[in-house]
């Protein structure tokens, strides 16, 4: 599958260079595409100059709404973003347009955080515009969500982050909600650590983007989960989840027993899949799943037709209610990973609450500037019998 990336604002940015990152790994270790173009969008030019991947001309770092914010962002003022994002929207499919590959792209992947200000308010306003622009691609959304302490402290970054995920889920064909306090659970060390954020945050798409473009038989599994099937998954209010095992880990089984060593066999994948569950992007109740898609890559010996059918029962045991899709691509060496989506998620607990919590601010928001009014009208009213200097 090959994607057009578009990152808006900082974290979009700095998400959409780790895109380039492993687009450009894959090219060189694979030999394939799984990006047509990647582009970062901001209304900062320094958070632009400080990508590394991403191609450096203007065309594909593009600064928006110059004219207002000179290049200094929109200090999370999501309203500004969205209104700087209708001005320049015409602007961006002409750029989208222009790329020559941009007809082999089967969907768009916009990046951004719901917390800050630029990010959460173009992206709505920029899939609209994509939606109806290139109405054969999919537009898929990826949203980062504030931390726990962000959440506590910073009535701005829920409150973007609500209007961003409502309007962004009314023009999009699936979200994946990446809670950045769900990868600092391991290790706090990472609090900040945005690169290596990043980086957990874009791993499962490496292989669930190759696997499909893949073209040599000998990596070709026994069943291909290829560009079809992650559209018919990707679907509405999505996460997603990798984990990995060191294929040594759990020795190879060298008895005679047949039934234990596809037993240990297996023991590798549902280790990988365990973990990729308990680590997904966002805290999510897989009953609920309508649809989930599972991709398992390691090396070619290691992947049998019983390792997938026990997957695939696990994955049923977890999910009953999804429409399940599976594939197997044997292409790791050492190591055995699975990646897994859940979609057309039905109760996510996280968002309710984003949006209670911002009702409840938006009445707040609305009581301070009635009360700062108020105020404003007494202190006129009190200067009315002072004589004025001004003609
Ligand atoms: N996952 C991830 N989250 C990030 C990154 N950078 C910032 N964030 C989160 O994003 C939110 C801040 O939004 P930014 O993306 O910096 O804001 P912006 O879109 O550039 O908008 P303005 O700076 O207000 O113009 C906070 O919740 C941060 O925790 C990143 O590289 N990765
Ligand atoms: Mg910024």
């Amino acid at each position: 599958m090959k994607l057009v990336v578009v990152g808006l604002g900082q974290a979009g940015g700095r998400i959409a260079d780790e895109f380039a990152r492993i687009a450009i790994k894959v090219r060189q270790d694979r030999g394939l595409r799984i990006v047509t173009d990647i582009l970062a969008v901001n209304t900062d030019t320094a958070d632009l100059s400080s990508l590394v991947k991403v191609k450096k001309d203007q065309q594909h770092r593009i600064l928006i709404g110059g004219g207002q914010t000179h290049g200094h962002g929109v200090a999370k003022i999501s309203e500004m973003g969205a209104e700087i994002a209708r001005s320049e929207k015409d602007n961006l499919i002409g750029i989208v347009k222009k790329n020559d590959r941009f007809y082999e792209a089967d969907a768009i992947m916009l990046l951004a955080s719901g917390g800050g200000g630029t990010g959460s308010g173009t992206l709505p306003v920029v899939a609209q515009a994509f939606k109806e622009s290139f109405r054969d691609k999919p537009v898929y959304a990826m949203v980062a969500l504030p931390y726990e302490h962000e959440r506590q402290t910073e009535e701005r970054a829920v409150f973007n982050t609500a209007m961003c995920l409502k309007s962004t889920h009314a023009v999009t064909d699936a979200i994946i909600l990446v809670d950045n306090q769900r990868f600092i659970r391991k290790a706090q060390s990472l609090a900040n650590n945005f690169q290596k954020i990043n980086e957990l945050i874009v791993a499962p798409f490496y292989n669930l983007l190759a696997a499909g473009e893949e073209n040599k038989p000998k990596y070709i599994g026994s069943s291909v989960l290829d560009t079809g099937d992650i559209k018919e998954t990707l679907v509405g209010w999505s996460g997603i989840g990798y984990g990995t095992v060191d294929v040594d880990i759990i020795p190879k089984f060298r008895g005679e027993n047949n039934y234990l060593k596809k037993n240990m066999e297996s023991q590798r994948g549902l280790y990988a899949m365990d973990e990729a569950l308990a680590e997904m992007s966002v805290a999510i109740n897989p009953v609920d799943a309508g649809r989930a898609a599972l991709l398992v890559s390691g090396p070619a010996k290691e992947i049998s037709l019983d390792m997938i059918a026990d997957l695939s029962e696990r994955l049923r045991e977890v999910a009953p209610q999804a429409q399940q899709r599976m594939g197997d691509y044997p292409r790791e060496r050492g190591v055995m990973d699975v990646s897994i989506i859940m979609s057309e998620l039905a109760d996510l607990a996280i968002l309710r609450q984003f949006f209670q919590d911002s009702k409840e601010l938006a009445v707040e928001f609305k009581e301070r500037q009635k009360l700062r009014a108020v105020k404003a009208d007494l202190t006129e009213e009190a200067a009315r019998d002072v004589p004025s200097l001004l003609e």
